[in-house]
């Protein structure tokens, strides 16, 4: 009994999850992203408020682009949601929770949730969760998998304790090379590989890479890995697994299908390749790369003459923002904008201007470069996967 009682249920359980695929759900409000099937029902989930659905089963929900107007946090219950397996965890007991550490160690663990949250080094950090295909439905040519648009990235706050002190309390074996990861979800026919992630080893153990029960705060969103999910601070969100149970140290590589098949990009310096070409050679994809968004002007605006106020976030894979500038004049000269608040180098980044338009229609560019020198480029790389996308963002509007 007193375990019924402490067992936590998805609020509403599957049938909540299996109730935005009614039809009584059919009118629901919708957003249009601006390229072609753009169409996404606003579909509100447990914990969350209306998000852009892109699939039901499982749930891949994306944030309003509003949200990013509202502060470099984005909120929990506005956070974007990937799954790629339909057998999420629906039903969890944080008090039988365990997490095990297994593998190339001198002795396997398993740690209960008040254990995890006792081990040294407890600390928070500030970090964007951005998904590789983040702006996919934005190339051309198109290519396969979910047609998002700007809105699977998110910035948050995250409490937890260093990766490195678990798998010290496990004793790490001389020999050992990788550490993968898995979580609570799985696939619904054997056949489908089960979602399991690595890192290498000195990654693992770098002190940043972190196990996180909390952000911004609260306890995880169930939708985004409650009880306990890594963070990979400055690495795409595809490493972060969510409902995280199973950690397992490896004297060999890992060649489990999200490594060896998937979330992988053309080995070159920018991860690109012809429209439509295949890469020579690929490597799993790792950080990421710089991006800027103006956030208070929709594409296609129109705005009164005079004094325009400007502002937008920027972030990178770690290095930090050092610039952000925008052009008026497609490229030709840029001004620069005033950065906003530092919330620490893996954070949305504000920034902001004030500009003087003339009567007519512009069309304003915004370019971030990152502490490390990269900047992005003026056109978005093309690959197979459609991953990375970081070209200069263009937003058009009409000024009367
Ligand atoms: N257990 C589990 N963790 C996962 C995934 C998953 O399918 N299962 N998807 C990953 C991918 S590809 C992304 S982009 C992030 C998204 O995090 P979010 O759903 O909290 O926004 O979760 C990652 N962690
Ligand atoms: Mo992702």
């Amino acid at each position: 009994m007193a375990d019924l009682d402490r067992r936590r249920v998805l609020q509403g359980g599957l049938g909540a999850l299996a109730a935005v695929a009614a039809p009584a759900r059919a009118r629901a409000e919708e957003v249009t992203l601006p390229f072609g099937n753009g169409i996404r029902p606003l579909v509100t989930y447990p914990g969350k408020r209306p998000l852009l659905q892109n699939t039901a089963r499982p749930p891949q929900l994306e944030t309003p682009f509003a949200v990013f107007d509202a502060g470099a946090i984005t909120p929990n219950d506005a956070f974007f949601v990937r799954y790629h397996l339909a057998d999420i965890p629906l039903e969890i007991d944080p008090d039988t929770f365990r997490l095990g550490v297994t593998g190339h160690v001198e002795h396997p663990v398993s740690l209960s949730l008040a254990e995890i949250k006792a081990l040294p080094g407890r600390t928070e950090l500030v970090a964007v969760n951005q998904c590789s295909g983040n702006s996919r439905g934005f190339f051309e040519p198109r290519m396969a998998g979910g047609q998002l648009g700007n809105g699977a990235m998110g910035c948050a706050r995250w409490t937890g304790v260093p990766l490195k002190s678990v798998l010290d309390r496990a004793g790490v074996k001389a020999g050992a090379v990788q550490v993968t990861f898995d979580g609570m979800d799985g696939p619904v026919l054997p056949e489908t590989p089960d979602f399991v992630k690595a890192l290498g080893l000195d990654h693992a153990r770098d002190g940043q890479v972190m196990l996180a029960w909390a952000m911004n705060g609260e306890d995880l969103p169930w939708l985004n890995g409650f009880p306990l999910r890594l963070v990979v601070p400055g690495f795409y969100g595809t490493y972060w697994v969510k409902h995280l149970n199973a950690i397992t140290v490896r004297d060999t590589p890992f060649d489990g299908f999200f490594m060896k098949s998937a979330y992988r990009i053309p080995d070159n310096a920018c991860a690109c390749t012809e429209p439509g070409q295949a890469a020579a050679a690929t490597v799993p994809i790792g950080r990421l790369n710089v991006r800027s968004f103006l956030t208070n002007l929709v594409d296609g605006a129109d705005i009164r003459a005079g004094k325009t106020h400007l502002r937008g976030i920027a972030f990178d894979g770690g290095s930090g923002i050092k610039a952000v500038a925008v052009s008026t004049n497609d490229g030709r000269s840029w001004m620069p904008a005033a950065l906003g608040q530092d919330l620490g180098p893996y954070a949305f980044r504000p920034w902001s201007l004030d500009l003087d338009l003339n009567p007519g229609p512009h069309a304003i560019r915004v370019r971030a470069t990152a502490n490390d020198g990269s900047t992005q480029p003026m056109e978005s790389r093309w690959n197979p996967s459609g991953y990375m996308r970081n070209g200069v963002e263009t937003t058009r509007v009409r000024v009367a």
